[in-house]
């Protein structure tokens, strides 16, 4: 069950959280345009807390907007606002921020018309995505009989509620077989991402991750990409398939819930050591360091609050 906050930032007023309410013939969900974005905050080293990358994930909210053609009837700014408002309402130190923007009533059928575009900004604390022990021992993960959407099928750019009917019909089948997570392929039936999280693969100290393309191009893969080059790896944005992942020495999902999880096991197969590698580890390490506010290069991904 999600944990409750106190209130739920609703079209620009702050209402309590059981009433945050929408009429059942609301156009999102019926046909699943809507757009929405996954935020986490952290407790930092010295005091107070900070969103990471704020900007960038409101930013990605309104380019998933404009290429649905839904009309987000707040800026940038407010939004970035609204949500460290949201924070501070629930005195939420640490946790999830969900943002969702769906197209609201008026009329039925594919066609939204001019339905209102109605925004809200939910916050709860949330822990470890896949599991308390996922983050230090990896998970277990199975190729998924389900393809990811081809680009000229669902706007893979866009962070669309309906794209996660793909997900969750991979995710259900990988839990049900004994599967912490699905592996993807795109169209081609090249490696492309997991259900909610990209991936990377790592063999003789080179990073490798599938390029833009079929892809949610993930602000944790772009993180995880510059702090790899920070700590002096080689990253390359290249196509690879299955049996690469195979024969990997590491590999990883990354995302804003997942953050970075070792990949254990794939297809029966084990990845390296069956364990977190050291690339993953010392990746983890410099990426915690930053959302705590421990590494000043990155410190204007950071949005601070305290309350
Ligand atoms: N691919 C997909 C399909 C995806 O949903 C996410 C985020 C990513 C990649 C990584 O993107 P980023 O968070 O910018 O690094 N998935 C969000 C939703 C997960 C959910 O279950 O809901 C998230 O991680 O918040």
């Amino acid at each position: 069950m999600v944990q409750k906050a106190e209130t739920i930032w609703f079209d620009g007023e702050l209402v309590p959280w059981d009433e945050a309410k929408v009429h059942v013939l609301t156009h999102t969900l019926h046909y699943g345009m809507g757009v929405f974005e996954g935020i986490r905050c952290y407790t930092c080293t010295d005091g107070g807390s900070a969103v990471f990358r704020l900007r960038e994930h409101v930013r990605r909210l309104f380019d998933s907007a404009k290429i649905n053609e839904m009309a987000i009837p707040f800026t940038e700014a407010q939004i970035c606002d609204a949500i460290v408002e949201t924070l501070k309402a629930n005195r939420l130190a640490e946790g999830y921020i969900r943002p969702l923007c769906i197209i609201g009533t008026g009329v039925m059928g594919v066609y939204p018309g001019d339905n209102p575009v109605q925004t809200i900004i939910a916050v709860w604390p949330w822990g470890a995505y896949l599991g308390a022990e996922a983050l230090e021992k990896g998970i277990r993960v199975k190729t998924s009989t389900f393809t990811r959407h081809h680009v000229n099928v669902m706007m893979t750019k866009a962070k669309t509620c309906g794209n996660y009917v793909n997900s969750i019909l991979a995710k259900r089948e990988a839990i049900a077989e004994g599967y912490n997570e699905a592996l993807m392929l795109d169209t081609e039936g090249y490696v492309c991402e997991a259900t909610g999280e990209n991936i990377f693969i790592v063999r003789d100290g080179v990073l490798k991750t599938p390029p833009p393309g079929a892809i949610l191009a993930g602000i944790t893969r772009e993180s995880v990409m510059l702090l790899a080059e920070d700590l002096g790896y080689t990253v390359v944005e290249e196509r690879f398939t299955r049996d690469a992942l195979y024969s990997a020495d590491e590999a990883f999902f990354t995302g804003t819930a997942a953050e970075i999880t070792p990949i254990r096991e794939v297809d029966r197969r084990v990845i390296g050591a069956g364990k977190r590698g050291p690339v993953t580890a010392a990746l983890q390490d410099a990426y915690f360091k930053v959302l705590r506010g421990e590494n000043p290069k990155y410190g204007a991904w950071l949005t601070r609050y305290s309350f």
